[in-house]
């Protein structure tokens, strides 16, 4: 029987690419996310290794519930990506929407951090397993506007890191996938609430990396050696790079 990832925001952008790019590979693959009506596009166009499940991962309930809800068959997962998550706005902190920063949390942080509790134990009582997090560069590099959300991407990095030292010894393995400038997803509509002019503008005259890239970085991290572990990948495309301290002159 083949093996079962599952992968959280897989109705767009990179988790829709990571399903198609895991079922290629001969996962069969629980594809997780809020709209219903695109993982059953998803599903059509994959086929029945695709397994779709409607699933808000900020609904800490059913989240916990998920191990035993899972189909017979489906309930040993053995790769989880956690992918899911969002930016919202780019103000400045002190114009920045509370709500806003509130729902970040909520999906990036505490999204993540309910979803590998409710897998990790079987991953290790079955001595296998690989957790694939989304973090960002954002969660290295400080930027103007990215506050909240590069700070979530920090605590995805470094819960990364204390899994991998939990994990150490065990079967289980941990990646922290952290991509620069990547067009083609909702990433940028959905961080500027909409406004599709304003997303398009973040990519103009540039190159950046494509959900497939990403995609197939995951791919590398899962297919390597059991006993080899990528603790954390960092992507970018060409033509970024990053800034000098920045410095107001009077
Ligand atoms: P998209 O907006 O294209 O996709 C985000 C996915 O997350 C959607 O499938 C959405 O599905 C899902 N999602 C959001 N909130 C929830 C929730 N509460 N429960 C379940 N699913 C949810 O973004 P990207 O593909 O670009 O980004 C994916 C991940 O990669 C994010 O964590 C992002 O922070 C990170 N990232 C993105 C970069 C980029 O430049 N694009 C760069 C670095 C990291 P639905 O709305 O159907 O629930
Ligand atoms: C997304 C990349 O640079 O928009 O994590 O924050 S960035």
């Amino acid at each position: 029987m083949s093996r079962v990832a599952l992968v959280t925001g897989a109705s767009a952008g990179f988790g829709a690419a990571i399903a198609r790019r895991l079922v290629r590979d001969g996962y069969r693959v629980i594809a997780a996310a809020r709209r219903a009506e695109r993982l059953a596009a998803l599903h059509d166009e994959l086929g029945d290794a695709l397994l779709p499940l409607p699933l808000d991962v900020t609904d800490a309930a059913a989240v916990a519930a998920l191990p035993g809800s899972l189909p017979p068959g489906w309930r040993e997962v053995d790769v989880l990506v956690n992918n899911a998550g969002l930016a919202l706005g780019m103000e400045p902190a002190y114009q920045a929407r509370l709500d806003d920063w509130d729902r970040m949390v909520a999906a990036n942080v505490s999204g993540l951090m309910h979803m590998t509790r409710a897998l990790l134990p079987g991953m290790v009582e079955r001595n296998r397993g690989h957790v694939v997090n989304l973090g960002s560069p954002a969660g290295s590099y400080p930027y103007p506007g990215g506050h909240v959300y590069g700070a979530s991407k920090a605590f995805v990095r470094q819960f990364s890191l204390n899994l991998k030292a939990d994990l150490a010894g065990t079967g289980v393995r941990v990646t922290n996938v952290e991509p620069g400038l990547a067009g083609g997803t909702e990433f940028s509509l959905v961080r500027f609430h909409g406004d599709a002019d304003k997303a398009a503008q973040v990519y103009a005259g540039t190159q950046p990396l494509t959900a497939d890239d990403v995609a197939e970085a995951v791919a590398w991290a899962l297919g390597l050696p059991p006993h080899v572990n990528v603790n954390r990948i960092k992507l970018m495309p060409t033509c970024q790079g990053s800034g000098p301290f920045l410095v107001k002159r009077q």
